[in-house]
């Protein structure tokens, strides 16, 4: 879009989403897309993929060290993922918002793992913690040809 010259940050800003396996298995995929289109945000790119663990142990690197870990790619490896990477004005902050606590017990309802799951160890939905693991993430899971820039026609009724 050249409505927002300004790098991939602020209105441009992106997100990396992902319905896990629990999600899919339990047809909460329209439902998560729903939420975030309605919220105003802008979908770029979207593909169902089985995840190898070796993907998985990349995208988790950073709690390689917790005793949860191998549960967690053992999960996240067991079906396919609805991968996502959402764009808008402060998309990483505010999926996490969208997405409740991580762990669900914690989250208000109103939020995705409020609603929808109740254990940490299947919280239906993954979203990126930053802009900089986003961009990692997002780098990670797709291929830039794998990204489509649209000019969303909506853009001047969601921003001011
Ligand atoms: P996040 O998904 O909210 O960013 P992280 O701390 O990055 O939470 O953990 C990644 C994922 O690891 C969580 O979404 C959850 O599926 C899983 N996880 C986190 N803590 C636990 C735990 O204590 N037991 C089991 N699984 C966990
Ligand atoms: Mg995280």
């Amino acid at each position: 879009s050249n409505l927002f010259p300004t790098g991939w940050t602020g209105f441009n800003e992106r997100g990396f989403i992902a319905v896990k396996p629990d999600g899919v298995q339990r047809r909460l995929v329209g439902e998560i897309i729903q939420r975030f289109e309605k919220k105003g945000f802008q979908l770029v790119g979207m593909k169902l993929v089985q995840a190898s663990e070796d993907l998985l142990r990349e995208h988790y690197r950073d709690l390689r060290d917790k005793p949860f870990f191998k549960g967690l790619v053992r999960y996240m490896s067991s079906g396919p993922i609805v991968a996502m990477v959402w764009q808008g004005l402060d998309v990483v902050k505010m999926s996490r918002r969208v997405l409740g606590e991580t762990n669900p017990a914690n989250s208000l309802p109103g939020t995705i793992r409020g609603d929808y799951c109740v254990e940490v160890g299947r919280n239906v939905i993954h979203g990126s913690d930053s802009v900089e693991s986003a961009q990692r993430e997002i780098s990670l899971w797709f291929r830039p040809d794998e990204l489509e820039c649209w000019e969303d026609s909506s853009a001047q009724w969601i921003y001011e």
